[in-house]
């Protein structure tokens, strides 16, 4: 019955066809755009005086108390207990706990401001304010009207500027940000890892053509039952205009390098395609990441990305890259820089996080636990790195809350649409290490439909539950998650969480499920340039010898094991790590350490990639 039921569903799913979700204004990279980057001004407001009033009421729009604003005094008589000055700058992007010593542990609402001019086209063009991430929840406001309110502290959104809001010169632009943790928001209130605050990524001013092209999705389609895919493989997609056009358009879809050019007329916003693409072309993979420029236009827009094509898919027990088995060797990163103590937003901290991957042989990354900055799975595209890319659906959610539910469903929905087209992301996750109910499994059940709703194209995960001791001597990955997912992935820290590494000889593991499986995480910790014997936790010996044993375990693995991401790259911060000595506010389960130097532990797991990697090759 249940399987019968699922069948419909997934029927349901893809007759549905694939859907584009929201406003979300993709690729800016390849807009006309002004950037709001640089110093801002900011009040740090921890009792949030000016949004509410003495009555905890939200202030009215025009009250002048309220901190959007200006706070200038209209004479010298009049009283303005707020005000933006170049006493109060803060560097955007990045978060506020590493510009100031006084916001380290800071959790709360502090209100960012700029002031910019932009000349205005008089043709009627589209402006939008676009911000890559706020962390937490962000109240825009441009000369004194609310533009909108966003929460998720780790995807894009856009608010329309009103073009007669709009000036030339002097615009006041003020965002609310509020990075406090509560029980019903994603992620809840306990993660182990820091709650860094502020406009932690790129913020612009994008201006379009009334009618545009919102988004669109060119992509491989799925292949079925392991078929290589063709020589004249077929691509699935859509194009998204801003709003229905009044007549016919002809919407036109361009590779130059491939000689391609396909035209659709369409009355329609949403326009499906469905092409073939010529022989010659290459596919996309780790070793040769080919990517080509396409161009989508129409008569009173054009934008272009640059894409690579290639497929996805697991088949029984197997994952199929282009139709070939693949095994992932990968890695699991989190989106700071330790050397600086801040979150990663730049090119040079994607390209100081990939790179290190790529010194420890890893042909994948898992982007754990929230989606990374968009500069990352660019970057991996062409560098040929896999990505897994993921909400966070962290823990204990509140699972049985239908707003919580819609607010996971709109970060998936972000995290899709911003990264659609990468040929380096294979797999969406829609969360991590959720504890089994009947509610939490209908919750991540409902994320899995959306993803597949929104992207037929790629694979499904979650890193899953492990049921210790289910037989003798045997784990099984049997968490009822593993029915609805494309990839059984499960944590497991054999040695570091109960028992020492040597567990791993005696131990084997299994799923029930006829699908690929894989470790999204296995870790142990060991505290750069302490050394002891490898029986003395926090050593860098210890953390040796964890992935000595892992790696004998991982040769007795069941034939659809297809990877693994172990924990970490690097240290990382955390609140939760209060060892005095070998802690002090680090989960020290890094390859790396904080200052950028390798463990101990790096030279084994390289060793077991370049096997793995000289296997593949034969
Ligand atoms: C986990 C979590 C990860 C933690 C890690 C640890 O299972 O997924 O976020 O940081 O273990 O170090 O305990």
């Amino acid at each position: 019955m249940r399987i019968t039921t699922y069948t419909l569903l997934l029927l349901l799913i893809f007759t549905a066809g694939i859907k584009a979700q929201g406003n979300l204004i993709t690729n800016i990279k390849n807009r006309k755009t002004l950037s709001l980057n640089g110093s801002w001004h900011y009040i740090v407001d921890p009792y949030e005086t000016g949004f509410y009033d003495y009555r905890y009421k939200e202030l009215k729009e025009d009250n002048g108390d309220a901190y959007w604003n200006t706070g200038i005094p209209a004479n010298k008589t009049a009283k303005k207990e707020h005000g933006y000055n170049d006493k109060y700058t803060i560097e955007v992007p990045g978060d506020w706990n590493h510009q100031k010593p006084e916001f380290l542990f800071y959790e709360g609402t502090i209100w960012y401001q700029k002031t910019f001019d932009y000349k205005k086209q008089p043709n009627g063009n589209k402006y939008y304010v676009y911000f890559g991430a706020i962390n937490y929840r962000a109240d825009v406001y441009l000369n004194g009207k609310k533009l909108g309110m966003h929460k998720g502290g780790f995807t894009p959104f856009n608010f329309e500027v009103p073009a007669a809001l709009l000036k030339d010169t002097g615009n006041f632009l003020v965002v609310k940000v509020d990075n406090k943790r509560y029980a019903d928001e994603v992620p809840t209130l306990n993660t182990d890892w820091w709650n860094y605050g502020g406009i932690t990524r790129d913020v612009a001013l994008v201006e379009v053509p009334t009618t545009f092209i919102r988004d669109f999705m060119i992509q491989l389609k799925k292949p079925h039952n392991g078929v290589m895919p063709s020589k004249e493989p077929e691509v699935e997609g859509w194009i998204k205009l801003d709003h229905q056009p009044l007549a016919a358009q002809t919407v036109t879809v361009s590779i130059p390098e491939l000689k391609l050019t396909k035209q659709f007329t369409t009355t329609d916003s949403l326009i499906p395609l469905n092409f073939k693409l010529p022989a010659q072309v290459k596919l996309w993979s780790p070793l040769a990441p080919k990517l080509y420029r396409v161009i989508v236009s129409t008569s009173t827009d054009k934008t272009e990305d640059e894409i690579g094509f290639r497929t996805i898919e697991a088949f029984g027990k197997k994952l199929l890259l282009n139709g070939k088995p693949l095994f992932m060797s990968g890695i699991c990163i989190h989106g700071e820089i330790p050397q600086d103590v801040r979150r990663a937003y730049s090119q040079q901290d994607a390209a100081q996080l990939l790179g290190q991957a790529r010194q420890l042989g890893c042909n994948m990354v898992r982007l754990a636990h929230y989606p990374h900055d968009e500069k990352m799975t660019r970057l991996a595209d062409s560098l040929g790195i896999l990505v897994w890319s993921e909400i966070p659906v962290y823990w204990t959610i509140d699972f049985g809350n239908a707003e919580v539910l819609n607010k996971a469903k709109s970060q998936l929905g972000e995290m899709i649409t911003r990264d659609h087209n990468r040929a380096s992301v294979i797999i969406w996750s829609v969360g991590n290490e959720t504890p089994i109910s009947t509610t939490r499994t209908n919750f991540m059940h409902n994320l899995i439909i959306k993803a597949k709703q929104l992207d037929s194209t790629r694979l499904v995960s979650a890193a899953l539950e492990v049921n210790y001791g289910a037989l003798k001597n045997q784990n099984m990955v049997d968490d009822p998650l593993g029915e609805f997912v494309d990839l059984v992935a499960f944590n497991e820290y054999l040695g570091w969480y109960g028992g020492l590494p040597d567990k791993c000889r005696t131990t084997n593991w299994g799923t029930p499920y006829n699908k690929p499986m894989f470790i999204s995480e296995t870790g142990a910790e060991g505290k750069s340039g302490f050394h002891a014997d490898s029986l003395t936790r926090f050593s860098e010996e210890f953390q040796e010898w964890y992935f000595k044993e892992q790696i004998d375990m991982l040769k007795r693995m069941p034939d659809n094991f297809v990877g693994l991401s172990p924990w970490v790259l690097a240290d990382f911060r955390s609140p939760k790590r209060n060892n005095p000595l070998y802690q002090e506010g680090w989960n020290r389960k890094g390859f790396y350490d904080d200052k950028g130097n390798k463990k101990k532990a790096f030279y084994i797991l390289q060793k077991y990639y370049k096997q793995k990697s000289a296997e593949t090759a034969k």
